[in-house]
């Protein structure tokens, strides 16, 4: 986990107890389906993704080695970090023996004692794997705050000192129990998540928390708006406590901030026991939603808009339903198609870019985002490729070798940046994203160009800027060198870039 990571998903899809559909295609051994489940992971942004094979009627051994060995043959999966996942040791093992590269262990917990809890320890940590620790112990499963944060800080203790683990290497689960059941001394289980996760953050350094975040909501099963409102305005909390990742689906999560205002408040009211009758009036609202009928109504309330809106909408949902149509209205209003690019859409993409930056939208959707964009943004070339022809250009301008630097994958702006400069008689050769500072001097060399433009949008890549700079200097280069993306600035370039190089 880099530092500069807000929250890790961890796929749960690719789990017989979680997802029927899964555990068909497993049941019927349609070991190739159920790949598929996990590459769709993967491409709504899971960070890991969690495999479970616990179901009576499996070999659940030899599933789990199976699907394993398939996954590690199939790179858009196992690109990945894996966490296994089963409430059998002998399944673990069995998995951790087909880990490739780092790979995480789920679960180990104190349940059967400290020598078997220290001895299961020993194997994960000889097979180099992290490991997640359940708050279970000796007496059974934690659910009050003090419990939780007791049995973990006896684990992490055990694990640290007398197994050698190192505390990154430890992922403690805390338990996310059921909310809204009824019963009310199960009032209280999300704020104890929440708090425990705070306490275990401040006190155990270097560990990290996790959950199975759709454990919070089983009271509303077959309710998915509900659900995915809980999960969404529960997941904004625990991680304002420091959640560090959680087991969701990673192509279904809600934003926070476009939950419905009666609704969160509902939701809330549950989440953190806010009122005695929370569970009552969060129950007579569901009724109103059941079965995705008021989430229907809502859906085509936001087509109803000004196309800014409906633009911004797309790209904060990730909707790419109507883009064709809203793109072609918007270019129709606006005078110029870089127009559309440098207004709405980019009016959506900062409003993205605040919610991702304050934990109010996670990965997967900001992938989602990002799609929805380069689909706009195609939809438009034409039209700008078409106003340059039609504007009777006088031959290029020059050539402008253009890259996203090594170690980040942004590529948005850059692709932008390109269209407008090539609208503007520019020959523009794009190298792409992560392109290592050799590769970028080859081709300016190459292409003999008038310009280096390098794109960064990570932290990192500011320091991989100046290397490029240093580089370019002392190779020699005499060619202008552009540098753009979000993390940049004006101060930045000229005190870290500028002087290293002369040109
Ligand atoms: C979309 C997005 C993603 C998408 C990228 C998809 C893609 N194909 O590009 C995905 C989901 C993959 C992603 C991944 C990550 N992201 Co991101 N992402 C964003 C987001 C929300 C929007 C970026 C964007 O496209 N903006 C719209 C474009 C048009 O704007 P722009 O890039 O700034 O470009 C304009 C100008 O800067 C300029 N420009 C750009 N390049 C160039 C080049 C030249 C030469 C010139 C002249 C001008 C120029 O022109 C453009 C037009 O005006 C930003 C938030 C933000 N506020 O920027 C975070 C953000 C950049 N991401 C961030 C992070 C942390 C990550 C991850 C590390 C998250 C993670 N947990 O894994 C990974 C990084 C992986 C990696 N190694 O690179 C952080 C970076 C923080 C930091 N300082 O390091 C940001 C700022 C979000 C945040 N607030 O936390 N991300």
């Amino acid at each position: 986990m880099r530092p500069d990571s807000n929250f890790q998903v961890i796929g749960e899809r690719t789990n017989v107890t979680g997802s029927p559909k899964f555990a068909r295609l497993i049941l019927e051994g349609n070991y190739e389906e159920a790949l598929r489940v996990a590459r769709q992971q993967v491409e709504n942004g899971a960070n890991l993704i969690d495999i479970n094979m616990d179901e009576g009627l499996l070999d659940s051994v030899a599933a789990m080695t199976t699907y394993l060995n398939l996954v590690a043959s199939e790179p858009e999966i196992s690109r990945i970090p894996i966490m296994i996942d089963s409430s059998n040791w002998a399944v673990l093992e069995a998995g951790l023996q087909c880990l490739q590269g780092k790979g995480v262990v789920n679960s180990i917990s104190l349940k059967d004692g400290e020598a078997e809890f220290i001895r299961r320890a020993r194997i994960i940590r000889r097979h180099g794997a992290a490991v997640v620790i359940m708050a279970f112990d000796e007496a059974g499963q934690a659910d009050t705050v003090e419990r939780k944060v007791a049995i973990c800080r006896r684990a992490y203790d055990i694990l640290t000192q007398e197994v050698g683990f190192p505390p990154e290497d430890l992922i403690f689960d805390p338990n996310v129990l059921t909310v809204a059941t009824g019963i009310e001394e199960h009032n209280d289980y999300a704020l104890a998540f929440i708090e425990a996760t705070r306490r275990i953050k401040a006190t155990l350094p270097g560990a990290r928390v996790s959950g199975g975040i759709s454990n919070i909501s089983f009271s509303f099963r077959g309710n998915n708006p509900i659900r995915e409102a809980m999960h969404a305005a529960f997941l904004y909390h625990a991680i304002q406590a420091g959640l560090d990742m959680g087991i969701v689906n990673a192509g279904q999560l809600a934003v926070y901030e476009e939950i419905p205002k009666d609704l969160l408040e509902r939701v809330e009211d549950v989440l953190l026991n806010r009122r005695p009758d929370a569970t009552e009036r969060l129950l007579s609202f569901a009724e109103t939603v059941k079965g995705g009928e008021r989430a229907a109504l809502k859906e085509d309330a936001w087509r109803e808009g000004p196309v800014e809106d409906r633009l911004a909408h797309a790209l904060i949902k990730g909707v790419v339903d109507h883009i064709d149509a809203d793109v072609e209205e918007a270019r129709r209003k606006y005078e110029r198609p870089i127009q559309v690019i440098e207004g709405p859409l980019m009016a959506g993409m900062n409003v993205v870019g605040d919610l991702f930056g304050s934990g109010k939208m996670f990965l997967p959707q900001v992938v989602k985002s990002a799609r929805v964009m380069k689909k706009a943004v195609a939809i438009l070339l034409p039209y700008m490729e078409a106003e340059k022809a039609a504007s009777g250009s006088l031959g290029a301008q020059g050539t402008i070798v253009m890259a996203t630097v090594k170690g980040d994958v942004h590529d948005i702006g850059k692709n932008i940046v390109g269209v407008v400069l090539s609208c503007n008689n520019w020959n523009v050769i794009d190298l792409g994203v992560m392109v290592p500072c050799e590769k970028i001097l080859a081709a300016a060399r190459e292409h003999d160009a008038d310009l280096i433009g390098l794109s960064g949008l990570i932290t990192p890549s500011l320091e991989e800027m100046a290397h490029v700079a240093r580089e370019m200097e002392r190779e020699g280069f005499k060619t202008p060198l552009l540098i753009g993306g979000a993390t940049t600035s004006r101060p930045h370039t000229a005190i870290k870039i500028a002087p290293a190089y002369s040109q």
